[in-house]
């Protein structure tokens, strides 16, 4: 029951290879909006060489959004054009941008963000605070994490920062596989290494290493101090860091030195890596390359 859109629309430029007819697109159902923003499960129709339909993800505004998220939208919609295809990325498909509603055309990954798989993996007494079973084994929450990381060691090798590293923005296909998302603060930094924000929008301060909180200041360093948190994320199935601390306190604790405890159930090993990312320092903090070394090794060792 779904209806294509602008179905009207002719004589589209050649000039974007990106550029999709919008009537090839027709919308399914909506998977999920946030204040400016809308994810549209859709078909889209002889896309990308591709014959016949695929379902794919859309990313569009809301009528309410202004023009810093409009130009949130462009700007992921760039850094997502300037990338080569790699397995644990969200891969552009295409858009519709040759006048509103933008279209940004994704790859669908059927079992949405990586904070819901977690979560939705707690066996059934987990708020009672006798941990059930998971569904995810425990290797399996380590590949998350070694897939992340090799993701980004692609996206900081072509300059990619991506200053929003999160369960929220990782996204999972039927197959299990993590896919890096959410470029809509990721800025192209290969000629200057060390981005510095401007302007304060809503912060994701819980991830957030002290360099950018203080500073504003943000790296590939400042990514892998997320991913230490993203790690404890995925060990603790999607609970939120620093449970019970209010943000400004979040804040105050990092300056002066502390550290997210280790989890429970986590494994030693497991709460280094992740310590190592927190390092105050943003050169002792290992690269994503390293990181991806040291997850491997895990992996193996468990076998
Ligand atoms: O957990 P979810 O279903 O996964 O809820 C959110 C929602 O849209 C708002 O972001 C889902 N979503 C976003 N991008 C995609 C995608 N490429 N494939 C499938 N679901 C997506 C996300």
């Amino acid at each position: 029951n779904g209806q294509y859109i602008g179905g009207k629309e002719s004589a589209i430029k050649e000039c974007d290879p990106w550029e999709i007819p919008r009537h090839h697109v027709r919308v399914c159902s909506i998977l999920g909006e946030g204040s400016f923003g809308q994810v549209w499960k859709c078909e889209a129709y002889n896309i990308m060489g591709f014959k016949g339909n695929m379902v794919v993800a859309v990313k569009t505004l809301k009528d309410n959004a202004g023009e810093r998220e409009r130009l949130d939208l462009v700007q992921e919609l760039q850094v997502m054009k300037s990338l080569e295809p790699h397995p644990h990325v969200v891969k552009l498909l295409g858009c519709c941008s040759e006048r509103d509603p933008l279209f940004v055309v994704m790859e669908y990954a059927k079992l949405g963000k990586l904070q819901s798989v977690l979560r939705n993996s707690r066996g059934v007494n987990y708020y009672t605070n006798t941990h059930g079973p998971s569904s995810l084994t425990s290797h399996e929450l380590i590949m998350f994490c070694y897939q992340i990381a090799k993701g980004m060691d692609f996206l900081s090798s072509k300059g990619i920062i991506h200053r929003d590293l999160a369960a929220r923005n990782i996204l999972v296909t039927e197959e299990r596989t993590c896919k890096i998302s959410d470029f809509g603060f990721a800025r192209d930094v290969a000629n200057s290494r060390v981005y510095e924000r401007k302007s304060e929008g809503r912060l994701p301060i819980r991830w957030m290493a002290p360099e950018s909180l203080f500073d504003n200041m943000y790296s590939a360093k400042s990514d892998v101090w997320s991913f230490g948190v993203l790690m404890w994320e995925i060990v603790t199935l999607g609970s939120t860091p620093y449970p019970g601390v209010a943000a400004a306190d979040v804040m105050k604790r990092i300056r002066d030195g502390y550290r997210l405890d280790k989890p429970q159930h986590c494994r030693r090993e497991v709460y280094n890596i992740m310590f190592y990312c927190w390092d105050k320092c943003p050169d002792d903090r290992p690269d994503f390359a390293e990181l991806m070394c040291l997850l491997d090794k895990l992996l193996v060792d468990e076998t």
